[in-house]
C-alpha cells in the first residue's frame, strides 16, 4: 500500500456533560480525525490526545506536530502496512497516540481494501460488548446521583466513579446506597500517594469492581502496597504504555486488572498483543476511553470483543458524549453495543457532520 496523503482535521464537539477529573475539566472534545488517502482507499483514525497533557505527556497539538514533523516523513514508498507502520516509527520515542492514530487509519485502509472487518483482523469474535459510563466529579452528591439515575435510566449497567481527595468515600457511598447491585468501581487519575493507602482501604467497604490508577503513572511499588492492604482489585491505566511494563507490573503484584486504551499504547495491534499477555497471565482486561468520537470508539468495540476483555468499557453510547458526532449514534441497549463488522472500523464517516465540526485542515504527504 502506498500512502499518498494524509489529511488532519481539528474538530471540536461539544460535550453534553462536561466532565470533570482529577487533572482537569473538558467542556468539549477537541479531537484530530486523520483521513489516509492510499492507492488501497480511504482509511480513517483518530488520536486520542487531550488538549493539555494532564492525562499524559501528550497532548493534541504536540501530537499533531510529531505527527507532521517525525512520523509522516517515515511513511514513503509502495510497502507500507499497518504491521510495518510499527517498525517504520520506532525510532520515535515516545508519542504513543500520535502513532496510534496513524496506525488505525492505515489499519482501517488496508481492511476497507481487503473486505476485512477490524474486529476479525484482531481476533475479536463477540457480536456485543457490555459497556459502562464513566462519571466525572461533580459541585455536590445530589448531581452526582443525578447524573448516575439518567445514565441507569438509559441502560447501563456498570458506573465508573471519577474520585481524588477530597472526593471519593462520601461520593462511592451515596451510589452505593441507592443502587446496592450496580456494578460500580472508581478512577483516581493518579491522585493519591503513598500516605494514603489506609484512606484507600475504606473503599472496601463498597463491593467495588476495582480502583484504576490511584498513583502516579511511574509508581508500580505503591500500587502493589495497596493490592497488599486492599481487598478491591487494583487495575493501571496510565501505567501501561507497553508489553514489557505491563510483564512487569503482572509480576510485581502491581494489578490484577488492566485497563486497555489503544491511544495510550500506540496502537490497536500493540493493543492485542497486551491482551494476549493479561489473558496467558489470568489478569482481566477492559478496554478504556478518551472520549473518542464514533471512529475512536468503532475500532474501540472491535478491541473490546477480544476473549480476554471480561469486564465492560469505558465505550458508551453517543448520547453520552455528543450530541451530534461525525458518524451514526451508538445506542446502547441492555448495557452493552453492537460490534461494527463492516470493513475496516465498519462505520461511515459523516461528511457533512464532520466538515460543520471542523476547525483546520492541514494536508501532508510523505
Ligand atoms: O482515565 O479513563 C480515564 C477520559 C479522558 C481521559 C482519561 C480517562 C477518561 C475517561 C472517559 O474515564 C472514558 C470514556 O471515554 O467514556
Ligand atoms: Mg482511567
Amino acid at each position: 500500500m502506498r500512502l499518498e496523503e494524509l489529511e488532519l482535521r481539528r474538530i471540536s464537539l461539544p460535550l453534553v456533560t462536561p466532565f470533570r477529573t482529577s487533572f482537569g475539566t473538558q467542556v468539549e472534545r477537541d479531537a484530530l480525525v486523520v483521513a489516509a488517502r492510499t492507492d488501497a482507499g480511504v482509511g480513517w483514525g483518530e488520536c486520542t490526545a487531550l488538549t493539555w497533557p494532564g492525562y499524559s505527556s501528550e497532548w493534541i497539538d504536540g501530537a499533531q506536530e510529531v505527527i507532521r514533523r517525525f512520523l509522516v516523513p517515515l511513511l514513503g514508498g509502495d510497502d507500507l502496512t499497518a504491521d510495518r507502520f510499527h517498525r517504520r516509527v520506532a525510532g520515535v520515542v515516545g508519542h504513543p497516540m500520535a502513532k496510534a492514530a496513524l496506525e488505525l487509519a492505515l489499519l482501517d485502509a488496508e481492511l476497507r481494501a481487503g473486505g476485512t472487518s477490524l474486529r476479525d483482523r484482531l481476533g475479536g469474535s463477540r457480536d456485543r460488548v457490555e459497556v459502562g459510563v464513566s462519571v466525572g466529579i461533580t459541585d455536590t452528591l445530589a448531581e452526582l446521583v443525578d447524573l448516575v439515575a439518567g445514565y441507569v435510566d438509559d441502560g447501563y449497567t456498570r458506573v465508573k466513579l471519577k474520585i481524588e481527595p477530597g472526593w471519593d468515600l462520601e461520593p462511592v457511598r451515596a451510589v452505593r446506597e441507592r443502587w446496592p447491585e450496580l456494578r460500580l468501581q472508581v478512577d483516581a487519575n493518579t491522585a493519591y500517594g503513598p500516605g494514603d493507602l489506609d484512606h484507600l482501604a475504606g473503599l472496601d467497604a463498597f463491593d467495588l469492581l476495582l480502583i484504576e490508577q490511584p498513583f502516579p503513572e511511574d509508581d508500580l511499588l505503591t500500587h502493589r502496597a495497596l493490592a497488599r492492604h486492599i481487598a478491591t482489585p487494583v487495575c493501571l491505566d496510565e501505567s501501561i504504555t507497553s508489553l514489557a511494563v505491563t510483564a512487569t507490573a503482572i509480576e510485581l503484584g502491581a494489578c490484577s486488572v488492566v485497563n486497555i486504551k489503544p491511544g495510550r499504547i500506540g496502537g490497536y495491534l500493540p493493543s492485542a498483543a497486551i491482551h494476549d499477555l493479561c489473558r496467558a497471565a489470568g489478569v482481566a482486561v477492559w478496554c478504556g476511553g478518551m472520549l473518542e468520537t464514533g471512529i475512536g470508539r468503532a475500532a474501540n468495540l472491535a478491541l473490546a470483543s477480544l476473549p480476554g476483555f471480561t469486564l465492560p468499557g469505558d465505550i458508551s453510547g453517543t448520547a453520552r458524549y455528543y450530541h451530534h458526532d461525525v458518524t451514526a449514534p451508538f445506542v446502547v441497549e441492555g448495557g452493552t453495543l453492537p460490534v461494527p463488522t463492516g470493513p475496516g472500523i465498519g462505520v461511515d464517516v459523516d461528511a457533512e457532520a464532520l466538515a460543520a465540526a471542523t476547525t483546520s485542515v492541514e494536508v501532508l504527504r510523505p
